[in-house]
C-alpha cells in the first residue's frame, strides 16, 4: 500500500526548517505541519489549482523566521515560543492521484485522524477552501469545535456545477458536520461573496457573520466578544480575509480586508479563549504573489498562531534551565 503522506523531498524546505516526518507512526510532535494542495476543481479552468504550489512558497518564507526564532520577538514582547520547547514537525504532503479527487479528500481526512490520535494540532497548508472540508471530516472523534473562518467570503454555496465539496462550500459543509457547534466568520465584504439566500441559509444555521468594516470600526475585541467561548476552536484561514494591499497573492482580491494585526490579535484572542485544535491557511495564489509576500504573512501568522498556543501553555514544555 502506498504511504498515506510524502515526504518533504530533498532539496525543498520544511516549514521552519523543521524535522521532516516519515512514517505518520513515528510523528511525536505538538504542532504537524501537513501541505493539501489539491480540493476538488469545478470546472477544467479550476483543475490547474492556482493555489497547488503555495504550501511550497509559504515553507520557503517561513525560512526567513527560522534564524530568528530565539531572538526577541517585539509583536509579543519576549520569546516568541513563551521560554518553551514546542515540537514542530513537518508531515509533508497527502499522496494524490492525478484526477481521484474524492479518493484524495477521503485520504486527506484519514491523515488528519491519525496526526489528531497522536496528539498533534494539525496546521494545513493550502490548497484552495476546499481542503478545510476533509479536514474537519477528521474531527469527528475529537469533537465538539467551534469553527472560526477568517475571509472575505461567505462560502456557503450547496454545489457548483454539482460539485459539494469545492471552495465555495466548505462553510456548508462544516455547518452540516454534527461535531461543529458553530461558526463564526470574520472579514466578510464586497460581492461575489454568495447570494441572498446563501446569506439567509447561514444566519438561520446561526454562524456569526462579522464583516471586515465592523472588524475596523469596532476593533478586534469587539468582533471577539461575538464568538463563544468554546472549549475547542478550528479555525480556517483564507488569505483573502487579509487586505489585498499586503496579500495580493490570492484568488479573489477583495479590498477592504483585515491587517496584519487585526488578524494577529483574532488568533491570539481565540487562544486566549479556549483550545485551538486545528488551523488551515489557504487560498495564496503564488502565481499572482511576484514578491511573495502573501506567503510571507501566511508564514509569519502561522508563526503567530503558534506562539499564542505557547503563550497560553497550549503546546510545548517549559525550557529546562
Ligand atoms: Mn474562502
Amino acid at each position: 500500500m502506498t504511504s498515506l503522506i510524502q515526504p518533504v523531498p530533498p532539496g525543498r524546505p520544511s516549514f521552519l526548517d523543521m524535522p521532516r516526518l516519515e512514517r505518520l507512526d513515528q510523528l511525536e510532535a505538538d504542532v504537524a505541519i501537513l501541505s493539501v494542495p489539491y480540493g476538488v476543481p469545478y470546472d477544467m479552468e479550476g483543475s490547474r489549482f492556482a493555489s497547488a504550489p503555495a504550501p511550497w512558497t509559504i515553507r520557503e518564507q517561513s525560512l526567513w523566521f527560522r534564524r530568528y526564532l530565539s531572538h526577541y520577538d517585539v509583536d509579543f514582547g519576549g520569546d516568541l515560543f513563551a521560554g518553551r520547547d514546542v515540537r514542530i514537525v513537518d508531515c509533508g504532503e497527502v499522496t494524490m492521484q492525478p484526477g481521484q479527487y474524492l479518493e484524495n479528500m477521503r485520504r486527506t481526512t484519514e491523515v488528519v485522524r491519525a496526526i489528531l490520535r497522536r496528539g498533534a494540532i494539525p496546521i494545513i497548508l493550502g490548497g484552495d477552501h476546499a481542503v478545510p472540508i476533509p479536514v474537519l471530516r477528521a474531527y469527528e472523534d475529537f469533537g465538539p469545535i467551534f469553527v472560526v473562518q477568517i475571509d472575505a467570503h461567505l462560502d456557503w454555496r450547496d454545489e457548483v456545477n454539482g460539485v459539494r465539496e469545492g471552495l465555495s462550500s466548505p462553510m456548508r459543509r462544516a455547518s452540516e458536520m454534527s461535531w461543529v457547534c458553530g461558526i463564526a466568520q470574520i472579514g466578510l465584504r464586497g460581492v461575489g461573496s454568495g447570494r441572498q439566500q446563501e446569506f439567509d441559509d447561514a444566519r438561520a444555521y446561526g454562524s456569526i457573520l462579522i464583516t471586515a468594516r465592523e472588524v475596523h470600526e469596532r476593533g478586534v475585541m469587539a468582533a471577539l466578544g461575538r464568538i463563544p467561548v468554546a472549549e475547542r476552536y478550528y479555525v480556517t484561514f483564507d488569505a483573502d480575509g487579509l487586505d489585498p494591499a499586503i496579500a495580493p497573492g490570492v484568488n479573489a482580491p477583495a479590498p477592504g480586508g483585515l491587517t496584519y494585526y487585526q488578524a494577529f490579535d483574532l488568533l491570539r484572542g481565540l487562544a486566549e479563549r479556549g483550545r485551538i485544535v486545528g488551523f488551515d491557511f489557504v487560498e495564496v495564489a503564488p502565481a499572482r504573489d511576484p514578491v511573495g509576500i502573501t506567503s510571507l504573512h501566511a508564514a509569519r501568522l502561522i508563526l503567530n498562531l503558534i506562539g499564542a498556543l505557547a503563550h497560553t501553555g497550549q503546546v510545548g514544555q517549559p525550557r529546562a534551565g
